[in-house]
C-alpha cells in the first residue's frame, strides 16, 4: 500500500489562505489537515476545509462535460465527449461577428494564480472578448484605503498578538478569517482589549470585551467622530503627523463639524460610546501601547463604502500607531506580492482597440441589455469559471432573467452543478485543489504558497488552464503562450525584478510549500507609504480628480431610515447577509455535514421588531421589498440589533425551499468608489409567509 503527504494550499477566497498536508494512500486523499509548521496556519484548519476529502469525493461531482437537454435552469443534462464539448464551443465563438458580445465571467472560486486568471486571461484577451471588472467583493474598500495609505499592505497577521486594543472592525473573524482570531485570542491572554464594532452581534462580536452595534453603512460616521474626539482632546502623536501625514490642518476643520452627538444621531448608538472608544484608542496609543485595527471587507458593503475605509485608514497615522510592528490597520495585505500579471495573463494580446468592460456586479442588467452605441453588443456569449453568479450577484432575479435568455449561449466550466450551472449550455467538470499544480499568494498573510497536485484528476475533470489551453487550440491561437504548462505558469508567477523583490524558485517553493516576502516589520514606522507624497493622505488630491471629496467624509446609504424616509415607510428593516461560518459564499452549500450544521436559511429579527408583526421563533417568513423576496426561518435575537435583520448567506437557490436566496432583495446599486456592490445597503420588509408557502424538503436538511 503507498502512502504518501503532499503539500497543499487552501484555494478559497479566505484570507488566511492554510499550508495544507494531504495524506494520499493508494491514490485517494484520505484526510487534509493543517501544516503545523505554517506559521500562520498552525496545524489548524476550519471547519469546512477540514472536510475536503468531503467535497472532493462528493457523489455529485461533475465527472464529465454535459451538454443541456431542458430548459435553461431547469438543471436537465446529456453527457457529451470533450471534443464534442469543445468543438461546439469553438464554433459558436467563431460565428459571433464582435468578440466583445463574448464576456467571461470569473471571480475565487479558486484564488491560485495558475487555475484562476492566467491561460483564461490570455485566451479572452487574444479574443478580444469583453474584459470584466471584478469588483464583487473588495474593490470599494482597497480603493478607499489606497487613496489614503498607497496600497493594500497593513500590520502583519504575525504581529497582531502583541497590541494592547484591537478593533475588530466589520469583520467576523471566527467566520471568516479564523486565523487572525487565533492571533486576537493570544492578545487578549496577554491583557489586550478586544472591542467588535457590527451592527451584529456576530460569533466574534459576542467573544469580544465590547460590542458597538451601529446601524449598517455608518461606519465613516463613527470614525469621522473618533477624530474629532482624538483631536479635540489632543490625544495625537504631533511629530508623526507632521513627518508623515499631509493635509491635518483641512483634517482638522473637517472633523470639527462631527461631535460625538452628531455621529452617534446618524450611527444609532449613544455618543458615550463614540467618546469612550475614541478616549480608549487614543489613550491606549499615548501609554506607547499598540492599536491595531482588523477591519475587512463588511465595512465596504453600502454606498459609502469606500469612504468608511478610508476614514478608518486615517486613525493610526492620527495617534502613530504605525510606530509599532503591531500597530496600525490591516485591510488586505495582497499589495505585498509582486504578481507577475503581464506574463500570467498577457494583457498585450488584447486587440488595439481595447475591448469594453463590463461591472461583474450589474450582470443582471447587463445581460438584460440591448446593443446600443453605449453599450456596444449585446452579449451573447458567457462563459463562467469560479464563480456561482446566479447565487451571488445581487438582484438576483434580474441575474436568473438574463441567465435564462434562449439566445445567450452560456459555457460554466465547475465541480458542482450549482445554480448557475443549471443554465448552461455547455457544462465543463473542473478539477478540485487536490488534483492539480498551482501557486498563491494571500490576503490575509505574507507568504507566497506553492500547491501540488495529490491525487489524479477524477473521472474526465480538468483544471481551467488545460481547458483554456484546449480551447485555445481549436481556436488556432498559434503563441507560444497557449501551450505553456501549468508549471511553466506558476514559475513566473511572481515578479522577480520589482523592488519589492520575491526570489523565489519553484522548484524549491514546492518541496518546501511556502516562503514568506521580506518587508519591514512596521510597514509605515517612518512613514514611506506608497501614496504619491510618501505619506497618509488624510487630504488626497487623487480623489478630488477623481471626482470624489478630497477629504474624509460620510455617505449615507442609499437605503435607510434616515437617507430614504419614503422607501423606509414601506420596508422599514435594514437588511444584512453576511457569510455563514460553514459556507465560504456559496461554496459548501451542497456539502451534507457543512449544510446539516447550518440548518436551513434563518433571518434573525430582534424581538422588538417581531413583537408588532406577530412572528415567533421557527416561523417561516417571506422578505421582500421592489426587487424580490425569499422565505427563510424566523431566530427572534437580540444578536441583531433594532430595526436590522440578517440572513446568513450565500445559499444555493435549489436548496432552499422557496428555491430563492438573499440576493433576491439585494440591489445593482454601487459604491462611493470602486463600482463595487452594495450587498448591505438593503431595506426590506418582514412577514410571517402564507400557509402555502413551502417548508424546506426533509431530505435537503
Ligand atoms: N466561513 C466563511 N469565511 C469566509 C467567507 C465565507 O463566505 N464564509 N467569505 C470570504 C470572503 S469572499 C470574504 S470577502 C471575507 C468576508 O468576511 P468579512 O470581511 O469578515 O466580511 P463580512 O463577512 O462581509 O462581514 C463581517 C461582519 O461585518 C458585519 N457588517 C455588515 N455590515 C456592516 C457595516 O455596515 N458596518 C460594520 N462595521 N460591520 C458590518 C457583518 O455583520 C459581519 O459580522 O471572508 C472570507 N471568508
Ligand atoms: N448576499 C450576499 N451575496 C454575496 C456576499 C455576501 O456577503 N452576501 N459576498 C460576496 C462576496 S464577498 C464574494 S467574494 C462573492 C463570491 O462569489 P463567487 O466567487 O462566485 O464564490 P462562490 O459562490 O464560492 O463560487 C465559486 C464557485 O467556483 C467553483 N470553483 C472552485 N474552484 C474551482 C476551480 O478550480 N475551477 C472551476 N471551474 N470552478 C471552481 C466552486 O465550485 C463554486 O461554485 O459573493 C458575493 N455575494
Ligand atoms: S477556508 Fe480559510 S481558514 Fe479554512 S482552510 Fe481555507 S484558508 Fe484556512
Ligand atoms: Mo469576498
Amino acid at each position: 500500500m503507498s502512502h504518501s503527504v503532499i503539500r497543499a494550499v487552501c484555494p478559497h477566497d479566505c484570507p488566511d489562505t492554510c499550508a495544507l498536508l494531504v495524506t494520499v494512500e493508494d491514490g485517494v486523499a484520505t484526510s487534509v489537515r493543517g501544516d503545523p509548521q505554517h506559521p500562520t496556519t498552525a496545524g489548524v484548519l476550519c471547519t469546512k476545509v477540514s472536510r475536503y476529502t468531503e467535497r472532493t469525493y462528493h457523489a455529485d461531482r461533475l465527472l464529465q462535460p454535459l451538454r443541456r437537454v431542458g430548459k435553461k435552469g431547469e438543471g436537465k443534462f446529456v453527457a457529451i465527449s470533450w471534443d464534442e464539448a469543445l468543438d461546439t464551443i469553438a464554433a459558436r465563438l467563431k460565428g459571433i461577428a464582435d468578440p466583445q458580445a463574448i464576456l467571461p465571467y470569473s471571480y475565487a472560486g479558486t484564488m491560485g494564480l495558475v487555475q484562476g486568471e492566467s491561460m483564461s486571461a490570455r485566451f479572452f484577451h487574444k479574443l478580444g472578448a469583453s474584459r470584466l471588472d471584478r469588483t464583487i467583493c473588495a474593490t470599494a474598500g482597497a480603493a478607499g484605503y489606497k487613496y489614503t495609505l498607497g496600497a493594500s499592505i497593513g500590520t502583519d497577521i504575525e504581529q497582531f498578538q502583541d497590541a494592547r486594543l484591537i478593533l475588530i472592525w466589520g469583520s467576523n473573524p471566527i467566520a471568516s478569517n479564523l486565523h487572525f482570531w487565533m492571533r486576537a485570542q493570544e492578545a487578549r491572554r496577554r491583557g489586550a482589549t478586544l472591542i467588535a464594532i457590527d451592527p451584529y452581534r456576530s460569533l466574534t462580536a459576542e467573544k469580544c470585551h465590547q460590542h458597538i452595534a451601529l446601524l449598517p453603512g455608518t461606519d465613516a460616521a463613527l470614525a469621522l467622530g473618533m477624530m474629532h474626539v482624538l483631536i479635540a482632546e489632543d490625544l495625537l502623536d504631533h511629530d508623526y503627523i507632521a513627518r508623515h501625514t499631509l493635509g491635518f490642518e483641512q483634517l482638522k476643520q473637517r472633523v470639527h463639524e462631527w461631535p460625538p452627538a452628531r455621529v452617534a444621531e446618524i450611527c444609532g448608538i449613544e455618543a458615550e460610546q463614540v467618546l469612550q472608544l475614541a478616549r480608549l484608542y487614543g489613550q491606549t496609543a499615548r501609554s506607547g501601547q499598540a492599536v491595531a485595527i482588523r477591519t475587512n471587507y463588511g465595512v465596504q458593503r453600502a454606498h459609502g463604502g469606500g469612504m468608511a475605509v478610508r476614514n478608518i485608514a486615517c486613525l493610526p497615522a492620527l495617534v502613530g500607531a504605525w510606530r509599532h510592528a503591531a500597530g496600525g490597520v490591516q485591510l488586505s495585505l495582497s499589495g505585498v506580492f509582486a504578481k507577475n500579471s503581464a506574463v500570467l495573463e498577457r494583457p498585450d494580446l488584447m486587440p488595439a482597440k481595447t475591448p469594453r468592460t463590463i461591472n461583474m456586479s450589474t450582470i443582471g442588467d447587463d445581460l438584460l441589455r440591448p446593443a446600443s452605441d453605449e453599450f456596444g453588443p449585446k452579449i451573447e456569449a458567457l462563459i463562467v469559471y469560479n464563480s456561482n453568479p446566479v447565487a451571488i450577484a445581487p438582484h438576483s432575479g434580474r441575474v436568473a432573467q438574463g441567465f435564462a435568455r434562449e439566445d445567450l449561449f452560456t459555457v460554466v466550466l465547475e465541480h458542482f452543478q450549482t445554480d448557475t450551472a443549471d443554465y448552461a449550455d455547455i457544462v465543463l467538470p473542473a478539477t478540485t485543489q487536490l488534483e492539480h499544480v498551482d501557486i498563491h499568494a494571500a490576503y490575509g498573510h505574507q507568504y507566497m504558497m506553492a500547491n501540488n497536485a495529490a491525487i489524479a484528476p477524477l473521472g474526465q475533470a480538468r483544471p481551467n488552464a488545460e481547458i483554456f489551453r484546449l480551447l485555445a487550440q481549436r481556436m488556432g491561437f498559434s503563441e507560444p503562450c497557449f501551450q505553456e504548462s501549468d508549471e511553466q505558469i506558476a514559475a513566473q508567477a511572481f515578479d522577480t525584478t520589482q523592488p519589492r523583490a520575491m526570489h523565489f524558485d519553484w522548484e524549491a517553493l514546492k518541496q518546501k510549500g511556502w516562503q514568506k516576502v521580506a518587508l519591514a516589520e512596521a510597514p509605515f514606522a517612518q512613514g514611506d507609504f506608497p501614496t504619491p507624497s510618501g505619506k497618509c493622505e488624510f487630504y488626497c488630491a487623487r480623489m478630488l480628480a477623481d471626482g470624489l471629496d478630497p477629504l474624509p467624509t460620510y455617505i449615507a446609504p442609499y437605503e435607510s431610515a434616515a437617507s430614504n424616509t419614503a422607501l423606509a415607510q414601506r420596508y422599514p428593516l435594514a437588511m444584512i447577509s453576511p457569510p455563514a461560518r460553514n459556507f465560504l459564499n456559496s461554496s459548501f452549500v451542497n456539502v451534507q455535514s457543512l449544510r446539516a450544521t447550518e440548518g436551513e436559511p434563518h433571518l434573525d429579527i430582534h424581538p422588538h421588531d417581531a413583537a408588532p408583526r406577530a412572528i415567533a421563533q421557527g416561523d417561516m417568513l417571506r422578505i421582500f421589498n421592489d426587487r424580490g423576496s425569499f422565505e427563510a426561518k424566523a431566530r427572534v435575537t437580540d444578536k441583531a440589533r433594532p430595526g436590522l435583520v440578517v440572513g446568513l448567506s450565500v445559499w444555493w437557490k435549489k436548496l432552499a425551499g422557496d428555491g430563492k436566496n438573499a440576493n433576491e432583495v439585494t440591489s445593482q446599486q454601487l459604491t462611493d468608489m470602486g463600482r463595487a456592490p452594495t450587498f448591505y445597503d438593503v431595506l426590506v420588509q418582514v412577514e410571517k409567509a402564507t400557509a402555502g408557502a413551502k417548508a424546506v424538503p426533509a431530505h435537503l436538511i
